[in-house]
């Protein structure tokens, strides 16, 4: 096998490498010949561009034919695109950011603030009401157009009455009707509708592509031996080489044997765990967050939620048997819990077991069950439908309500209904459902007192690219090295920091990583971090959850950080360590909070997404009220008898990180937002074609769980 040989002679493999050179392997080259290519290269990680040199000067492969991504003009297109959208959206930019530099007399030449319409009206009606005058350095996009928090040509499926949220009132509304509410209602965040180019987005669905074929060997690696460090420890396997060096195999993070050198690459490395980055509050500034009681609790934890052993009968039949089997009480828990959001439709009307519908008379009814399967046919959409009792196809006209973009919006494996008549062996639907989020939210108690929370994910300490000085300047910040009295209000009323996962960088999350490690090392990654943290001031209670760079469970959820790697984070008085997912509730608001890997892959399987606009993609989980709906693809979910990533409950905001890039959307009342990162572009995100947004500090005003500011640090960030 091509990886083993490789290893042998100390050469790594990317996945895109391998499946474009496997099929070829021993047929039509020979080790020794990718060998000497690779070595005539000066690298010993055989990437898609080199496989694909190669493959070229072989003659396999036309220059034409390159599946890769790896050409600049994508990569050009969509950073631009993505830049462009969000400017005329309202999303902060480095072209806007230098716009209200230029505006401000007063505030810094470093730090940009930008801030929306509503938030200027809001500062304006406050106790630091004449902050605004005061302080040209915020600047307002009065200008901006409203739009409706979802991309064109995508229409919501309808949803409950809210009777969650104790309206009484059916609240079916069409598109339209939806967004004169929207923009009445929350009018202040606009949000990015962007025309997709086929081509930069092709491109870049393409570049998944090539990196996303699942091998058999993805299903999950349970780790529960504690060894601690996640995936690049779970499933390696050892092989001499004859020289007394071991090299590894390592079954990674998405699920495809990639393979490394050992920690000896490159030699000792020195580096700083910060332990000199001691930064006080600044003398005589003035926390009221201080002076506001605190108001939070974490209401969903993994930790909490107790799980019994999964059953599992029988696994000898065809693949998606074995699935659906050992998978079985979790996707019976899946479920029962949609069946319990669907309820709360009345659209829906009488639901029936999939093994009752021969029983079934004159009157429509309504099916609820996993869908295994979709297609398109010339005349429709045609499903496969399981529920606990039975499966069964179904068909859905083209020309019905609704039809193609309920068919666009289904994730495998996620839970949808259908209402319409039984016939023989097969189910006519005239209408599909997805559970999504009911139109409207019934509005909270206003606060006393105005209180903020940051958000922040993949800050990635240890990571070379991280962005020390950025990240440390934030802290000054944070510590009350304010350039403006706006500035001083925000700071000032900050109280609740979330960290969405990502918070080091790991070891062996990738190929190559080790050359893009600062800090080797993931105990000392995590002493760093905390060195930082401790920054924080005090009054700030800051929650903390795992990503899959993190010494953590590699499978969904991540109850924690492994303590024995993470105990710096533990130790920090002002901290809550969280799972991944987690429900927090901040002043009667709720915040849900994931890392966000279901995201990968809304954008392998929903068209027109990208990760450049992961908040489009929230949006989608929400609509499926799922984090990670499908298994097998390139999120590792853990069999636990409970499906804990079932969106139970609507939140207020939905925060999730993991793509690297900010982006804000409400949809349906609820404010979604991507958080970004602290990690300039990485090596492999160059190959992958991923373009971050590095050092933002969104500000949500948590009375109204929207965004009240933005602040920028990305300038600090360059060159890392
Ligand atoms: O993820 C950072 C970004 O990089 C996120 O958009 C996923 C993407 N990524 C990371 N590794 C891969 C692979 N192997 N294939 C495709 N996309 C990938 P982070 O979790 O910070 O590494
Ligand atoms: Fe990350
Ligand atoms: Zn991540």
């Amino acid at each position: 096998m091509l990886i083993e040989d490789l290893i042998k002679n100390n050469y790594l493999i990317t996945p895109s490498a391998y499946y474009l050179l496997e099929p070829h392997y021993k047929k039509d080259f020979s080790l020794a010949e990718l060998i000497k290519f690779a070595k005539a290269k000066g690298t010993f990680v055989i990437d898609s561009s080199i496989a694909e040199a190669f493959l070229v000067e072989k003659g396999i492969l036309s220059t034409g034919d390159s599946p890769e991504p790896v050409s600049s003009e994508p990569k050009t297109e969509m950073s631009l695109e993505t830049f462009s959208g969000e400017t005329s959206e309202g999303t902060v930019t480095t072209s806007e950011m230098s716009v209200s530099k230029e505006n401000s007399a007063e505030s810094s030449p470093e730090i940009g603030i930008s801030s929306t319409t509503e938030t200027v009206e809001k500062v304006g009606s406050t106790s630091t009401g004449d902050v605004v005058e005061n302080e040209p350095s915020i600047s307002s996009s009065a200008e901006e157009s409203v739009q409706l928090s979802e991309s064109s040509g995508e229409t919501s499926v309808s949803t409950g009455t809210g009777g969650e949220l104790g309206q009484s009132t059916p609240s079916f509304v069409s598109e339209k009707t939806a967004r004169e509410n929207i923009s009445e209602g929350e009018s202040f965040v606009s949000t990015g509708t962007f025309e997709v180019k086929g081509s930069s987005d092709e491109s870049l669905n393409g570049s998944d592509d090539s990196l996303t074929e699942v091998v058999e060997d993805s299903l999950p690696v349970e780790t529960e031996n504690g060894n601690g460090c996640g995936n690049y420890m779970d499933s390696e396997e050892y092989y001499e080489n004859g020289n007394g060096v071991k090299p590894k195999i390592v079954y990674g993070d998405y699920g495809i044997p990639i393979a490394y050198v050992g920690e000896d690459v490159g030699g000792e490395k020195s580096y700083s765990k910060y332990e000199d980055v001691v930064i006080k509050p600044k003398k005589g500034f003035r926390y009221r967050a201080k002076e506001i009681p605190d108001e939070w609790e974490v209401t969903f934890d993994v930790k909490n939620v107790k799980f019994e052993a999964p059953r599992v009968k029988n696994a000898s039949s065809k693949e998606g048997e074995i699935i659906i089997q050992a998978y079985s009480s979790y996707f019976k828990s899946r479920l029962k819990k949609m069946r319990r959001i669907f309820r709360e439709n009345p659209e829906i009307g009488t639901v029936i077991d999939i093994a009752k519908l021969g029983y079934v008379r004159d009157d429509d009814v309504t099916i609820i069950g996993l869908v295994n399967d979709k297609r398109e046919t010339a005349k429709g959409f045609m499903f496969e439908v399981e529920d606990a009792t039975g499966r069964i196809k179904v068909f859905l006209r083209k020309d019905k309500e609704n039809a193609s973009q309920v068919y666009n919006a289904i994730m495998p494996d996620s839970v949808v209904a259908f209402r319409g008549q039984p016939g023989k062996g097969i189910f006519f639907a005239n209408r599909a459902f997805l559970p999504d989020v009911p139109k409207f939210r019934k509005q909270k108690p206003p606060l006393e007192e105005k209180v903020y929370a940051i958000l922040l994910s993949d800050i990635h300490v240890g990571s070379n690219k991280f962005c020390e000085k950025a990240f440390e300047k934030f802290l000054e910040w944070l510590n009350g090295e304010v350039n403006s009295r706006a500035e001083e209000e925000l700071v000032s009323r900050i109280k609740y920091m979330i960290l969405g996962g990502d918070v080091v960088d790991g070891v062996g999350i990738y190929p190559g990583q080790y050359n893009e490690l600062a800090i080797p090392d993931i105990f000392d990654q995590y002493e760093a971090l905390a060195n930082l943290l401790r920054n924080v001031p005090e009054h700030i209670t800051m929650f903390i959850g795992p990503g899959n760079h993190d010494a953590a469970r590699t499978a969904l959820p991540q109850p924690g950080f492994y303590e024995e790697y993470a105990k710096p984070i533990y130790k920090l008085k002002n901290a809550v360590i969280i799972s991944n997912p987690a429900v927090i509730n901040l002043h009667g608001r709720e915040f849900l909070i994931a890392h966000g890997r279901g995201i990968e892959d809304v954008v392998d399987f929903i068209p027109k997404r990208s990760h450049h606009r992961p908040a489009e993609a929230m949006v989608d989980l929400l609509k499926l009220r799922h984090l990670a709906p499908t298994f097998g693809n390139k999120v590792p979910i853990a069999p636990d008898p409970e499906d804990t990533l079932v969106i139970e409950s609507v939140p207020d905001l939905f925060q999730a990180g993991h793509v690297h890039v900010m982006q804000y959307k409400i949809y349906n009342g609820v404010f979604v937002i991507n958080s970004g990162t602290w990690q300039a572009q990485t090596e492999f995100q160059k190959m992958v074609n991923i373009v971050p947004t590095p050092a933002r500090v969104p500000i949500i005003d948590v009375e109204t769980a929207r965004l009240r500011a933005v602040i920028s640090f990305e300038q600090f960030c360059e060159g890392v």
